[in-house]
């Protein structure tokens, strides 16, 4: 087979991304890239690794061609928080890694999967059970980016024929890696509170309400799409999908069903809070149920229990470093 590469390797999605696709694939038709060193233990340990930064397409198209790639999870970007701070380079790593891929795609006739956003979406945007096709008027850069992004995937598709697939990801909840400075990270880090002690501060507002998934259903919703039958795809670039929903108030109800005495309290930011401000809600994931037969396997409690369950495990073996 051909074989495929992983840009981002080393973030939130690709450390179990990668070991997903190396159990599905076999462990040498993987290739793991980052531009971060690669830590013991991580992601690209136990198969091929290249350092490859994706803002230069010399880099990116030596590692495509050097083991014959024939499809890219392009998953190297910065997240919501952290382009809000340094726009304009996230312009570059968002948009121009992007475009680069894209280009190496279309010379060496590779598939491209793409991850946008519920920060696609905008103040604009109708707030709940936000339609597929829709209102995207985003007012952050990451926001800009992603759409520009889903666009410019679509056109890859229409004048190139690239065959590019995406979909627009709720906030991700997972234990193996931490998250990359998102808006949705605290409902990563109430976990590690809860776990270590017993309470956690919140930088979003109590009733803040936002789409997630728990990462093994992130990574199936990857593979499925990416092995879908195109000719059932009507909307390729990209597909809302979700799994569950709630406040850091009924989240927090849901741990202390595990940890009765788990308290929080809040202190908000609000750079973060006006970005989750200007997302939806809820999203509606029909058309991905529909065209490819996405459907989530966690909701929030069976998310919850096995969240606790493998951040003890982890914590409890790892140490007080990690
Ligand atoms: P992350 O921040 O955890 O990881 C991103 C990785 O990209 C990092 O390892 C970083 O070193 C690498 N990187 C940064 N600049 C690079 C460059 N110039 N070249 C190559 N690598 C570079 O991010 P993640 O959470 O794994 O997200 C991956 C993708 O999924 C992003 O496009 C993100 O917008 C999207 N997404 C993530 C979530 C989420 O909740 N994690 C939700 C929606 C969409
Ligand atoms: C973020 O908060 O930036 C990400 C996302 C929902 O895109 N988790």
């Amino acid at each position: 087979m051909k074989k495929v590469l992983v840009t981002g390797a080393l973030g939130q999605i690709g450390s179990e991304l990668v070991r997903a696709l190396r159990e599905r694939y076999g462990v040498d038709n993987v290739i793991a890239s980052d531009i971060r060193m690669m830590p013991a233990g991580s992601a690209g340990q136990d198969g091929p690794f290249e350092y490859a930064d994706c803002t230069r397409q010399r880099e990116i198209r030596e590692v495509v061609r050097k083991y014959d790639v024939g499809t890219i999870y392009h998953l190297a970007a910065l997240l919501s928080a952290v382009a809000e701070e340094k726009p304009h380079l996230a312009w570059d790593v968002n948009m121009g890694g992007l475009y680069r891929v894209l280009e190496v795609a279309r010379q060496n006739g590779c598939a491209v999967f793409f991850p946008s956003s519920i920060g696609a979406f905008g103040p604009g945007t109708p707030k709940d059970q936000t339609p597929q096709d829709t209102i995207q008027r985003p007012t952050t850069m990451y926001g800009v980016t992603k759409v520009s992004g889903e666009l410019l995937c679509d056109y890859y598709h229409l004048r190139f024929g690239v065959d590019t697939r995406g979909v627009r990801f709720p906030g991700l909840i997972s234990y193996v890696a931490p998250p990359g400075g998102g808006t949705t990270d605290y409902a990563v880090e109430i976990f590690y509170e809860a776990v270590r002690h017993q309470s956690y501060t919140c930088f979003l507002e109590a009733e803040t309400r936002l789409d997630m998934m728990y990462m093994p259903d992130a990574v199936k919703a990857i593979i499925e799409l990416m092995e879908a039958d195109p000719d059932k795809l009507h909307h390729r670039n990209s597909f809302n999908i979700t799994a569950m929903n709630f406040t850091p108030e009924e989240l927090t109800q849901a741990i202390r069903k595990h940890v009765p005495g788990f308290t929080i309290d809040y202190q908000v930011d609000p750079v973060r809070q006006a970005i989750a401000d200007s997302w939806p809600d809820s999203i509606d994931d029909s058309a991905a149920r529909e065209e490819w037969g996405w459907a989530p396997e966690y909701d929030l409690e069976s998310m919850t229990a096995d969240m606790l369950e493998k951040l003890t495990e982890k914590l409890a073996t790892a140490g007080p470093n990690i």
